[in-house]
């Protein structure tokens, strides 16, 4: 089949999910083609079976507001065309799911396409009265919609009032590479070897509360000999590391900057904070459990579909860090615990979200739209 994949190309998880499912198809031989505005960040150089598309959004004196949504339409049309795609398959819908409307009535409505929602482009852009109306227009032309958890479902039903159908595709992660690496030369670069490791992974929006993970380990670090590594970066980097230096923790914490293969990273972590005020799915979890770090997030949206407390992770309230310290106190303590709880999260990663087995699901919808390829 030749898919078409628009998203964020940034460092996000809607943006990562779209390249994950690119990769995937291309390496079972189907043709993927992004059409993006930049690179997309996970995309591996000279992946074979992807080509890269990029929308160039021309200014004029005249507009204030370079016309994004327009440039990326023609550029989906355009390659759809030229690369005689079968469908478009665009993430988060704000705008792209309006281009690939535009796109498909340009082409004589010929060339369906899926909107897959994320999160915000629901609970948050999505239900701004200023893009509401339009996004619940093409959301509802989409001829398949799928979202990444039950509970967005709910919200979207909630939010957009909409009387179709939409199926949860759930995020997956492939588990040959994201996987526990007994690689000790990368672990001993950040932790001693009588100390154990936290990360969190993310784009550091205010939605994440990166200054709860520094509350969290300066709670924790006295108690239990150990670093924390803060993978990404975004609007609240600088004002983490000065909570760091206030709580006297900075010299334990280090800030990688947005890393592009963090699964090594996360193959050599014990446990992963996770302290966000929402996420529908949550696919920093994900994608830490399936290298055997245990997570301790926040109970909100989607996580607890994919976390269950007390088994291969930890479920707390928001902005609780006392609950978030003791509970990564009480595994860290107790290495049997640990080891417990490393194989549980790594267990429930590949049975319930492995790549294998969701691939399949976006296949058999794209096959249900054009027939099989
Ligand atoms: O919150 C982010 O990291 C960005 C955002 C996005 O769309 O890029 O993430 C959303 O999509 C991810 C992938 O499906 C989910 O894992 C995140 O939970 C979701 N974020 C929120 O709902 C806040």
């Amino acid at each position: 089949m030749r898919v078409g994949i628009t998203c964020y190309p940034t460092y996000g998880g809607s943006g990562v999910v779209a390249t994950e499912i690119g990769m995937e198809l291309a390496q079972r031989g189907h043709e993927v083609h992004f059409v993006t505005y930049a690179n997309p960040i996970r995309l591996a150089d000279d992946t074979p079976g992807i080509v890269y598309h990029e929308v160039e959004v021309s200014s004029y004196p005249l507009f204030q507001y370079p016309p994004y949504s327009l440039a990326l339409a023609s550029r989906m049309a355009g390659v759809a065309k030229d690369a005689k795609l079968d469908l478009l398959h665009v993430h988060y819908a704000i705008p792209h799911s309006v281009s690939a409307m535009l796109a498909s009535q340009m082409l004589g409505g010929r060339l369906p396409f899926i909107t897959t929602l994320h999160g915000t482009d629901v609970t948050l852009v999505g239900a701004d009265p200023s893009y509401l109306p339009i996004t619940r227009f093409a959301i509802e032309s989409s001829p398949a919609i799928t979202c990444i958890s039950a509970h967005l479902r709910e919200q979207v039903v909630e939010v957009f009032g909409i009387d179709r159908e939409v199926r949860v595709i759930p995020n997956f992660v492939n588990g040959d590479i994201y996987r526990p690496a007994s690689d000790p030369a990368l672990r001993a670069r950040y932790a001693g070897p009588d100390e154990m490791l936290l990360a969190h992974l993310s784009n550091f929006r205010p939605v994440k509360r990166i200054l709860d993970c520094i509350e969290t380990f300066a709670l924790l670090a006295p108690r239990v000999p150990s670093r924390l590594l803060m993978i990404g970066d975004g609007p609240d980097r600088q004002a983490a590391e000065r909570v760091a230096v206030k709580r006297g923790v900075r010299n334990r914490v280090q800030f990688l900057g947005k890393w592009k293969g963090v699964a090594s990273l996360l193959g050599v972590t014990d446990l992963l904070l996770l302290p966000s005020q929402m996420e529908s799915f949550g696919l920093a979890a994900l994608e830490a459990m399936a290298c055997g770090a245990v997570p301790v997030a926040t109970r909100v949206g989607g996580l607890p579909e994919v976390v269950t407390h007390g088994h291969d992770g930890f479920l707390v309230p928001v902005g609780d860090t006392r609950a978030m310290a003791r509970a990564a106190e009480s595994v860290l303590r107790s290495p049997a615990r640990l080891h417990e709880m490393r194989v549980a999260a790594r267990q429930t990663a590949l049975s319930r979200f492995g790549s294998e087995a969701v691939i399949r699901m976006y296949v058999s919808l794209y096959e249900s739209l054009v027939g099989p390829g």
